[in-house]
C-alpha cells in the first residue's frame, strides 16, 4: 500500500482539498452561532453546518458536475454518473457547538450501483488530521503533515477492548441505548462516547479504538469512515447478517467483531424496545 496511490486518486485528491478548505471555514467561527434544531431539541444545526455544506456542494458541483450529492443539511442532487458524494459538513456538531475539538468534515464517494464507498476523506481540523482511503488501496492519516499507514489494533478479546459508541437525539432511543450499554459495558474493557461517528471509525482504523457500534447513524456519518476502517483491516456489518445501515453499524477488529455483534443481537440493539424477553 503506497501513500501516493491513495493521495493521488483524483476523487481523494479533490475531496482532501475541499475538506481542508471547509475546515478552515469552520475554524474561523463567529462569536455567535445561530442555533436551529432538527429532529429534536438536542439535534442542533448551526449556520456553520449549512455554510460548510454549501461550500462543499459548490466545489463538488464545479469539479464533478456529473455526480450526485447527498448532504446532512439537505443537499440531495441526482447526477448522470454512477457516483454519489455523501457529505457531513460537521460530524460532531454538538462538539463543535461546545468547542470540544472532536469534530470533522466527512466526504465519502459511493458507487450507486454497488452501494459501496470507493473513496473516503475525513478531516479533523482542530487535530489537523486528514484520514484518507481509496477502495483496495488501504487507508492513511496525514497527521499534522506526516503520512502514516492505518492498521487496526490486534485486539483479540472483547474483555480487553475499548469500544466507541454514540447515542441518538430522541429520549426514547437514548433510554434503549442505555439499556444496551448496560449489557455491553461489563463485557468490554471500557467504552468511549466521543461524539463523532466519522472520527470514531477513523480511530478504529488507527488501532486507537478496538471497535465501534451505534444505532441510528446516517449514511453521511459513516460513508467515508466505514471505508477507511475496512481498508485498515476492520470488519463492518449491521446485525443479523445485515449490512451497515441506520439500524446498526458495528465496526471492529476481525477477532472481536463477531463477539460484539452477538452481544448486540442478544440485547436487540437494533431496536428501540426498553426491555427484552430473557
Ligand atoms: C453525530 C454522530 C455521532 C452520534 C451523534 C450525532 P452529527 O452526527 O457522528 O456518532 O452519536 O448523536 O448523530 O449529528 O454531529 O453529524
Amino acid at each position: 500500500m503506497t501513500f501516493d496511490l491513495v493521495a493521488k486518486d483524483p476523487s481523494v485528491e479533490l475531496a482532501m482539498s475541499i475538506a481542508k478548505e471547509a475546515g478552515k471555514l469552520l475554524l474561523a467561527r463567529p462569536a455567535h452561532l445561530e442555533i436551529d434544531t432538527k429532529s429534536s431539541a438536542t439535534d442542533v444545526v448551526t449556520q456553520m453546518d449549512r455554510q460548510a455544506e454549501a461550500f462543499i456542494v459548490a466545489q463538488l458541483s464545479k469539479h464533478r458536475p456529473e455526480d450526485a450529492i447527498l448532504g446532512e443539511e439537505g443537499s440531495n442532487s441526482t447526477g448522470t454518473s454512477d457516483f454519489q458524494w455523501v457529505i457531513d459538513p460537521i460530524d460532531g456538531t454538538v462538539n463543535y457547538l461546545h468547542r470540544i475539538p472532536h469534530w470533522c468534515v466527512s466526504i465519502g464517494l459511493k458507487n450507486i450501483k454497488t452501494g459501496e464507498s470507493i473513496a473516503g476523506v475525513i478531516y479533523a481540523p482542530v487535530y489537523d488530521q486528514m484520514y484518507i482511503s481509496s477502495q483496495g488501496l488501504g487507508s492513511w492519516v496525514i497527521d499534522q503533515g506526516v503520512p502514516r499507514l492505518l492498521q487496526v489494533s490486534n485486539c483479540a478479546e472483547l474483555n480487553v477492548a475499548v469500544i466507541g459508541t454514540g447515542f441518538g437525539y430522541s429520549s426514547e432511543r437514548r433510554a434503549s441505548q442505555a439499556r444496551v450499554l448496560s449489557q455491553v459495558l461489563p463485557r468490554v474493557a471500557d467504552i468511549r462516547r466521543l461524539g463523532s461517528c466519522a472520527i470514531d471509525l477513523c480511530l478504529v482504523a488507527a488501532g486507537v479504538l478496538d471497535g465501534y457500534y451505534e444505532r441510528g447513524v446516517n449514511d453521511w456519518d459513516h460513508a467515508a469512515g466505514e471505508l477507511i476502517a475496512r481498508e485498515a483491516g476492520a470488519i463492518s456489518s449491521g446485525l443479523r447478517g445485515n449490512k451497515v445501515g441506520n439500524d446498526m453499524i458495528v465496526v471492529a477488529t476481525s477477532l472481536i467483531h463477531a463477539d460484539l455483534v452477538a452481544i448486540l443481537e442478544a440485547n436487540s440493539a437494533d431496536s428501540d424496545i426498553m426491555d427484552i424477553e430473557v
